[in-house]
């Protein structure tokens, strides 16, 4: 792809926008960078950009910028349907998203894992496995990195593992990864789509490109998946919970069967646990054997890997009540396969910013398995209204007032988990810092009863 004196735009300056136009000054493009929001936000990034031949506007999007351009690049949070991009759109401009550019400088396979939950467990450890098995590996993608930083840095890997989301599917048009994994799909993100069904098209465009020689490994289990995988062009691997998968991996009895090279494997020695995390470790049993990797260097790296910070993470155990932080839970169908890991007795701390979607599904399993939820934050209202009477339920404005609640409330034989439903953005920069406050404040529960008695108790 020619990039030399082409006028090229960048849409949103975050982590994506700055490293894109690092690579196509780098590539000779003239470059300008638009982003909506006002100057004194985007402070680390202009920062960043500092001392590039760029123009860059803040505070608006200037329509003349985007249709005089002869290509657009767009960062996966700004939503295909703004004005100046329908109006580029039809004076025929190019419009790409970033891993669409990624994509055409990458001349290595691409490991593209999606689905609505599990994507960041399943790319890093498919990152670690593949690590560990001597291959040379760069991990990217909606993970934290953007995958043109893998082509700007110019080292050689010999696979791209790339987490990739629905707002980046988006603006694909030759993307074509040798393996894609679609994890699963529930809903989310039901604040930017239209319906659910827009949301699964999106999800759909993992196979756009995909070819025979490709591989597609997919969720058996799940119908909507099942749906989206019927009549693809790549080879399709599928993996079960439930049943012995013909050309498969699956899991039965307390082990996992994979059909590919006829290996067994065994979870029970496995760190991560719990229903979603044998899904995650069959595509990535299956991703890894198509790689090349053999069967004992999958089964260790897997007991090895730790799980991630924020995904039903074990902060403590204070006076008998265990807290769980599952920060990442920001959809409906995260904090449902995170309620299942348990046996019950918990105290569910939901709520944030609401991302459009159905809580009522959540009923079995809180009549089952919740015996007190606190809720904060602009969500709270909407999901008391839908499953707020399945269990005792306090409203409260924040998580700092919510773990006041636990503390009076939360007894021996108690687990405390934190795992919203909902995104963070209502009250934190992200669930990252959600997650930490959480840590945070369990800690300080624990500070005082570590302090010693007053002196004469
Ligand atoms: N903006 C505009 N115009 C608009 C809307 C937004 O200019 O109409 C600007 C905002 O003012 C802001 C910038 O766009 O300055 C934000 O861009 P961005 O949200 O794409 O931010 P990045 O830092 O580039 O992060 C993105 C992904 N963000 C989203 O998809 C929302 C990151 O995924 C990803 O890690 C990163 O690129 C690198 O690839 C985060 C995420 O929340 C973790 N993803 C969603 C999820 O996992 O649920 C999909």
């Amino acid at each position: 792809m020619e990039l030399k004196n082409k006028n090229v735009l960048v849409v949103g300056l975050a982590r994506t926008g700055v490293s894109v136009a690092n690579f196509l000054v780098s590539k000779g493009a003239r470059v300008r960078v638009s982003d909506s929001s006002p100057e004194e936000r985007l402070s680390k990034s202009l920062e960043d950009l500092k001392g590039l031949d760029i123009e860059i506007e803040t505070g608006r999007h200037t329509e003349g910028w985007f249709t005089s351009s002869d290509l657009i690049v767009v960062s996966p949070g700004v939503p295909l349907e703004i004005k100046p991009l329908h109006a580029a759109q039809k004076k025929g401009v190019e419009i790409i998203s970033e891993i669409e550019l990624a994509s055409r400088f990458i001349d290595k396979p691409i490991i593209a894992i999606t689905g609505t939950n599990g994507k960041t467990t399943t790319t890093t450890l498919i990152g670690e496995i593949l690590k560990k098995s001597g291959k040379r590996v760069f991990v990217g993608g909606n993970i934290g990195n953007p995958l043109i930083e893998y082509v700007l840095e110019g080292k050689k890997a010999d696979f791209i593992v790339a987490e990739i989301s629905s707002f980046q599917l988006e603006g694909i048009r030759d993307f074509r990864p040798y393996i894609s994994i679609l994890l699963n799909i529930t809903e989310d993100h039901l604040d930017r789509y239209p319906s659910m069904d827009a949301y699964i098209q999106a999800k759909g465009l993992i196979y756009r490109n995909q070819k025979h020689a490709d591989y597609a490994i997919a969720n058996s289990d799940d119908t909507l998946v099942k749906r989206l995988t019927k009549g693809i062009e790549p080879r399709k691997i599928g993996f079960s919970r439930d049943k012995e998968v013909v050309d498969g991996i699956y899991y039965r009895e307390g082990k996992i069967f994979s059909r590919l090279k006829g290996n067994i494997y065994e979870p029970e020695r496995f760190r991560i646990k719990g229903v979603h995390n044998i899904e995650n470790a069959m595509a990535s049993i299956a991703v890894c054997e198509i790689a090349g990797c053999g069967r004992d260097e999958i089964q260790e790296a897997i007991e090895a890997f730790h799980g991630l910070p924020h995904r039903v993470e074990f902060v403590a155990a204070i006076d008998g009540v265990s807290y769980y932080n599952d920060s990442k839970g920001t959809n409906i169908g995260a904090t449902m396969s995170a309620l299942a890991g348990f046996k019950g007795n918990i105290i569910l701390l939901a709520g944030g910013k609401d991302k459009g979607g159905d809580y009522n599904v959540m009923v079995p399993l809180i009549q089952e398995k919740v015996k007190g939820m606190v809720l904060f934050g602009e969500a709270r209202d909407k999901i008391n209204q839908s499953i707020g009477k399945y269990t005792d339920t306090v409203l409260v404005g924040n998580l700092n007032e919510a773990m006041e609640v636990v503390k009076k409330t939360a007894v021996r034989g108690d687990t405390v988990l934190l795992s919203p439903a909902c995104s963070s953005f209502d009250q934190f920069s992200g669930y990252a810092e959600r997650g930490r406050k959480f840590v945070e404040l369990v800690n300080a529960i624990k500070r005082v009863d570590a302090e010693p008695p007053p002196e004469g108790c």
